[in-house]
């Protein structure tokens, strides 16, 4: 594509914002900086396996889990930018314990509040698979010109205004949804910007892909398991098995979800009922995208979207990709005698 045809990520916000006459410009302004981020954030992951920054931080997040230098980068990262840009009155992130207010008069008079997964499958980070940050904006709920609250951070899915993610895989790109649909866009680095690659995405309604974590399958429950046999039998519609594709990390997985079509499972087992992906910023912004897309995301026993959050860091079952093939898998997860 000639440099002329290029629409920047900045440029398609601004348009958008013009199909509201009501509208500030303020969401334009925050995704754009979430798009900055990604582009520092992109920096420092694609000289990942030169710098020293591998390697374990030391330090263990909320989750338990070893900080790779890289997570705690991108954590700051989006921070700093976010205080600093104005539309945002505070941020709860998977790597803190708590909610962050900012301080400063501009934040508290900011009327979003964002929620983001800094460096989501940073267990990747040192095989070079692709890795992402997830993000999720809300309209605060407490009032305007005073610190943010908890109850900003605990608004269930279907209230986001927007969500997205960046993915630093084989090209960086930023997909995001508001109520207008979904749009891709891929970094072009010779001018450092975002630009759009993939307007108006939709999910295929149908898909030949199951993407499953299978060696937790010991410990699935009967619909479940009854599930995996229907994917890996010649089921009727396809005339041969699903194809198994499983990176490990969301962003790609979902990624993948999004443009191919299929179905991303994260179940609850015996050992761990509630599965083990994040509500607040990791199911409720890929099924916020994915169901502007046409998809769907269910929890296995109510749409994800619909869910009240009561904790920051709380855990939801998750089944989300082509809308049939969602319904299909509900159909034995829900009762696995009629299947
Ligand atoms: P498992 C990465 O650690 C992550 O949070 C998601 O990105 C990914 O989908 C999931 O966990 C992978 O978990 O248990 O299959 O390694």
């Amino acid at each position: 594509m000639s440099q002329n045809n290029l629409i920047t990520m900045d440029e398609f916000t601004i348009q958008e914002t013009r199909k509201f006459k009501q509208a500030t410009g303020d969401l334009s302004a925050l995704l754009r900086d979430l798009g900055l981020a990604g582009k520092i954030i992109n920096n420092q992951v694609r000289k990942a396996g030169l710098v020293d920054i591998l390697g374990q931080h030391g330090a263990t997040n909320v989750q338990g889990e070893e900080q790779m230098k890289l997570d705690v980068f991108a954590n700051e990262t989006l921070i700093n930018i976010l205080k600093n840009c104005t539309e945002c009155a505070g941020i709860a992130s998977e790597e803190n314990d708590d909610h962050l207010s900012y301080e400063d008069t501009y934040s508290q008079n900011a009327k979003y509040v964002v929620l983001f997964d800094p460096l989501d499958g940073s267990s990747n980070i040192d095989v070079n698979a692709s890795i992402g940050t997830i993000f999720a904006i809300y309209r605060r709920v407490s009032p305007i010109g005073t610190p943010c609250t908890l109850e900003d951070f605990l608004q269930p899915g279907n209230k986001q205004v927007a969500a997205g993610y960046i993915i630093y895989g084989s090209s960086t790109m930023m997909v995001y949804a508001t109520k207008l649909g979904v749009n891709g866009f891929t970094l072009e680095p010779s001018i450092g910007e975002f630009c759009l690659s993939h307007p108006n995405m939709k999910c295929p309604e149908k898909g030949k892909i199951y993407s499953i974590n299978q060696g937790n399958s010991v410990k699935y429950d009967e619909g479940m398991m009854s599930y995996l046999s229907f994917c890996m039998e010649n089921n009727k519609e396809e005339g041969r098995p699903y194809s198994q594709r499983y990176i490990g990390s969301m962003v790609a997985d979902m990624h993948r979800t999004l443009i191919k079509g299929g179905i991303f499972i994260y179940p609850g087992d015996k050992s761990s009922p509630k599965g083990k992906l994040r509500l607040q910023y990791e199911c409720n912004p890929m099924t916020l995208i994915m169901e502007a897309a046409g998809g769907m995301g269910v929890s296995g026993k109510e749409n994800i979207l619909d869910i009240q959050p009561t904790e920051l860091h709380q855990r939801t079952p998750i089944f989300i990709g082509s809308k049939n093939m969602v319904e299909k898998a509900m159909e034995f997860v829900k009762a696995p005698q009629n299947a």
